[in-house]
């Protein structure tokens, strides 16, 4: 009888802790993915490293081949079109978010070189 008891508040206890957690992570963290005009290694740095001081952002990971940036963020500090405004400002289109010229005619010539194909 005791037994059961403990084995039956245990579960309660393990089911509150899990629903805490799940609720915790939807409240406070989202991920989107950007697809990105980044070229190159120096463009990932860039969009990373860049994206990282963004208000709200928790973690960047942009994919070189893929031109994906997987970005995990606080949807209560920013939202996803803001995101894609950053990246812009980085120089970078970021899904229909054209780039950002001035910071576009910064960016080094490697991350230029294939213009043509960052469309
Ligand atoms: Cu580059």
């Amino acid at each position: 009888m005791k037994t059961k008891i403990k084995i039956l508040s245990s579960m309660m206890l393990f089911a509150m802790l899990l629903s805490a957690v799940a609720f915790g992570q939807d409240k406070k963290n989202e991920t989107i993915k950007i697809k990105t005009s980044a070229v190159c290694d120096m463009c990932k740095d860039r969009i990373e490293q860049g994206m990282a001081f963004e208000k709200g952002v928790k973690n960047v990971v942009l994919d070189v081949d893929t031109k994906i940036a997987t970005i995990t963020y606080n949807p209560s500090k920013t939202t996803p079109d803001d995101l894609r405004k950053a990246i812009a400002r980085l120089g970078y289109d970021a899904d229909n978010v054209a780039r950002d010229k001035a910071a576009y005619a910064k960016l080094p010539a490697c991350c230029k070189a294939d213009g043509a194909k960052h469309k």
